[in-house]
């Protein structure tokens, strides 16, 4: 009896965006609540967080695996078990808009995250001129591309905090907790091993 260990539910949250978008500006503030200076990341940042949800403790493991060109083709590498997506978006990059709406469609194409929620974060909200959270959802056709999922935009800085927790508090709450904890911890010692061999080559 003594040795029965009851498990917390994990979960995996993948962050997504193009590179300078503030994921790892993010991830750290989540984590730490703290600023500090982010270099482009360029093998993955990984960070377990804890939350309550129907009234038990989880393990929410997010995941930011690169921006930057090289790192996409692993994208899908993280795709298996995938609770969630969060995609951040600098809301100040007017000109890289199309490029990051392409690329938060072609993610989403994935048969492995069918169904799974979306949660589209309009970053850099204190700059001025930043685009609102309206301007966001007719720029990224949200209604449209995520007709079959759950979605939602919010607002934030990763600089200064604002929206973060929001932000958190909103994945954990969309999320869809595992039926198997077990198999999903398997598959993140997998998927560690797995980046670590590819990010010293
Ligand atoms: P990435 O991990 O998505 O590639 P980073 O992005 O977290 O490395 O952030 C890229 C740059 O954007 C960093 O600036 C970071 O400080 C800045 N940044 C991130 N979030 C915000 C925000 O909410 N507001 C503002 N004003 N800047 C932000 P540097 O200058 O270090 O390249
Ligand atoms: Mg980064």
């Amino acid at each position: 009896m003594g040795h029965l260990v009851s498990k917390q539910p994990e979960v995996q949250v993948l962050l997504l965006g193009l590179d300078n978008a503030g994921k790892s500006t993010l991830l750290y503030k989540l984590k730490h609540g703290a600023d500090v200076t982010t270099v482009p990341t360029i093998g993955f940042n990984v960070e377990m967080l804890e939350a309550r949800k129907n009234r038990k403790s989880i393990s929410v493991t997010i995941w930011d695996v690169g921006g930057q060109a090289l790192m996409r083709q692993h994208w899908s590498d993280f795709q298996q078990n995938t609770a969630a997506v969060v995609f951040v978006v600098d809301s100040t990059d007017r000109e890289r808009l199309d490029e990051a709406r392409r690329e938060l469609e072609n993610t989403l194409r994935s048969e492995q995250l069918r169904g799974r929620p979306l949660i589209l974060l309009a970053n850099k909200q204190d700059v001025s001129g930043a685009l609102t959270v309206t301007e966001m959802k007719d720029s990224f056709n949200l209604r449209k591309t995520c007709f079959d999922r759950d979605w939602f935009v919010q607002p934030c800085s990763a600089s200064t905090g604002f929206g973060v927790q929001e932000a958190f508090r909103r994945v954990v709450h969309m999320v869809r907790l595992p039926s198997e904890a077990g198999a999903v911890k398997e598959n993140i010692k997998d998927t560690v091993h797995y980046l670590r061999s590819n990010s010293r080559q």
